[in-house]
């Protein structure tokens, strides 16, 4: 697998812990949003983090696909897998439980009705959770945003608003970006690129009134 950073495209294997070489090859762009859980550099080694990506039900897809769109549009490894603390808490459990040890950083959990996954994942690990809320046809996700947001003392869940999956994934990258230059460009070069589109719509808004 490649990974470009910086201009630089690194060669990299897909397996933890196994060596991996590293060398100048020029820039491409990344060919999957699989993640190099390590790369090392001609004198450095980074850490690359990713974001695990949970939902309790396949239902919950077009939630995901915002956050997903944006983490691919910014090029932040993610990957996304079903579990739900009730339907099935083992895996859940030892999603959670392993979190740390496949290079996570921050993990997002989206759940509708009565939303007990952001909790249940947070229950097992200490990296960041970030909650979204997802909505249903009886009360429209304030159950979930309930469920999701009212954690009690000692396991925290960040919750976002109901069905904000691009906030969700704008949070989870803020967050690796606290010890990942990368990433903390490519959200300031975001944040300007939407300015500017703001700033072009209050030079328009009066055309079209
Ligand atoms: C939750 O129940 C899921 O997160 C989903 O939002 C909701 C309904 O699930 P399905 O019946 O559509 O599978 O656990």
């Amino acid at each position: 697998m490649f990974f470009a950073t910086d201009g630089i495209m690194w060669s990299t294997t897909e397996e933890q812990g196994t060596s991996i070489t590293a060398d100048r090859l020029g820039t491409l762009e990344i060919i999957s949003p699989s993640v190099p859980l390590c790369i090392f550099g001609r004198n450095r080694r980074l850490s690359v983090k990713r974001i695990g990506i949970v939902m309790g039900s396949d239902s919950d897809l077009p939630v995901i696909t915002k956050a997903t769109d944006l983490l691919k549009q910014l090029e932040i490894p993610f990957d996304v897998h079903v579990y739900s603390a009730h339907r099935t808490p083992e895996e859940a459990r030892d999603f959670a439980l392993n979190a740390r040890d496949n290079d996570y950083g921050v993990i997002i959990a989206a759940a509708g009705m009565a939303a007990h996954l952001a909790g249940a994942i947070a229950a097992n690990t200490t990296l960041p959770v970030i909650g979204i809320p997802c909505s249903s046809s009886n009360l429209e996700g304030l159950d979930a945003l309930l469920s999701t947001v009212q954690m009690p003392p000692g396991i925290p869940v960040a919750t976002v608003g109901i069905n904000a999956g691009a906030n969700a994934a704008l949070l989870a990258a803020e967050i690796l970006a606290v010890s990942d230059a990368d990433v903390a460009k490519k959200l300031a070069d975001k944040r300007a690129a939407d300015t500017a589109k703001v700033i072009a719509k209050d030079r328009d808004i009066m055309s079209r009134i």
